[in-house]
């Protein structure tokens, strides 16, 4: 008999949205810089720049705006807006993981599937390590290891390798919509926390990870 290839074997999680609630602490900076630049900057403009790049979320904040800097003023812009979000970061408490993401990851784990994290984020393995969860990952990818950030699938195409699990065999956790089109061009199947309105090209959306468990992942075989 022929193993299903859809069998789910590894999970690959977002950080910002899915682990943590560091995305609000990413869009109070960015609110802060876009407001001093004269730019409003609202809830639905910020939706566009959840899983992006720090310097491809700036390029959409400035084109709301209207505006054109140089290479040199945008990066000093993009390292005042990480400074912020360093600072809202360092004052975090490990009770901000959101509800139900530290039981799934164990309950993979115990179950034998493979673990990584998928972000685009360059602080992802700072903020894991102020959660005291990075020993919940078998493999962690993050916005330094990568060139093409989402919805480009390179984040996720290189934590399946890492594993060295096949893209089909993977399940991917996402909260952004350019996270959930990464998923589905790296091959993989995804669930998205948040709004179906956003996230409704996701293979199954639920609001947040508090009442989901890792039996409720489809396809996966569970080995307790
Ligand atoms: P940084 P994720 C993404 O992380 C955030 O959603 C996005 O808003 C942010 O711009 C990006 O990381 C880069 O973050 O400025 O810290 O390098 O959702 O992919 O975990
Ligand atoms: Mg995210």
């Amino acid at each position: 008999m022929h193993a299903s290839v859809n069998r789910v074997k590894a999970a690959i999680f977002d950080l910002d949205g899915v682990i943590v609630d560091t995305a609000k602490y990413h869009y109070l900076a960015w609110k802060k810089l876009a407001n001093e630049l004269g730019i409003d900057l609202t809830i639905e403009d910020n939706e566009r720049l959840k899983g992006v790049s720090r310097m491809d979320s700036l390029g959409i904040i400035l084109s709301l705006g209207g505006l054109s800097f140089s290479e040199a003023e945008k990066i000093k812009m993009a390292d005042r807006k990480n400074a912020w979000f360093v600072d809202f970061v360092n004052q975090m408490q490990p009770d901000e993981i959101l509800p139900g993401a530290k039981e799934l990851l164990q309950a993979c784990r115990e179950n034998g599937m493979k673990v990584a994290l998928g972000s685009s984020s360059k602080n992802a393995k700072s903020v894991l390590g102020l959660l005291n969860i990075e020993h919940l990952f078998d493999v962690i990818v993050d916005g330094t290891m990568i060139k093409n950030s989402k919805p480009h699938p390179e984040i996720f195409l290189l934590g399946a390798s890492l594993l060295n699990i096949s893209p089909d065999q993977c399940i991917v956790f996402e909260d952004a919509e350019a996270g959930v089109e990464a998923a589905l061009a790296a091959g993989m199947m995804c669930i998205g926390l948040g709004s179906p309105a956003q996230l409704g090209k996701a293979n199954l959306v639920i609001p947040d990870l508090r009442n989901f468990t890792v039996e409720d992942i489809p396809n996966v075989v569970l080995s307790h």
